[in-house]
C-alpha cells in the first residue's frame, strides 16, 4: 500500500489533534466531523481496508474496538457512540488506510444512510 494521508499523520508528516497513540494504533479527531465526537483510530499497520485484513491482524483488530470504547468513554460518550467502518469506495471509503470512526454525542438514528 503507497503512502495515505494517514500515514503521514502516523509519521507526523501532517498535523493531526491526537487523542490517544499507543504502540499500534493511533486516534485523532476527524477534520471533517459529523457529530460533536467524531475520531478516527487507525493500526499503525497499514492495512488498506477491512477485506483485506488477515488472521494475522486478529489481535490488532480487536484492540482497536476495545481502544474505540475507552476513548469514547473518555470523551465523555461511553454510554452512546457508533463505530463505523466503510470498506471500499462502494460504500463511502475515501482513505485507503483502515480507520474506525468513534461517533458521538447526537442522536444515532438507525438504520444508517
Ligand atoms: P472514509 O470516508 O471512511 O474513508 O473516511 C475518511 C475520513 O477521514 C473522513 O471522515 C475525513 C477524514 N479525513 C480525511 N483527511 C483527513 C486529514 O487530513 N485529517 C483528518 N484529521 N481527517 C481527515
Amino acid at each position: 500500500m503507497s503512502g495515505t494521508i494517514f500515514s503521514r499523520i502516523i509519521d507526523r508528516e501532517l498535523p493531526a489533534d491526537i487523542v490517544y497513540e499507543d504502540d499500534d494504533c493511533l486516534a485523532f479527531k476527524d477534520i471533517h466531523p459529523q457529530a460533536p465526537m467524531h475520531i478516527l483510530i487507525i493500526p499503525k499497520k497499514p492495512i488498506a481496508k477491512l477485506a483485506d485484513a488477515a488472521v494475522e491482524d486478529q489481535q490488532l483488530l480487536g484492540h482497536l474496538m476495545l481502544k474505540a470504547a475507552e476513548i469514547a468513554e473518555q470523551q465523555g460518550y461511553g454510554k452512546a457512540f457508533r463505530l463505523v467502518v466503510n470498506n471500499g469506495s462502494g460504500a463511502g471509503q475515501a482513505v485507503f488506510h483502515l480507520h474506525l470512526h468513534i461517533l458521538g454525542g447526537r442522536p444515532l438514528s438507525w438504520p444508517p444512510g
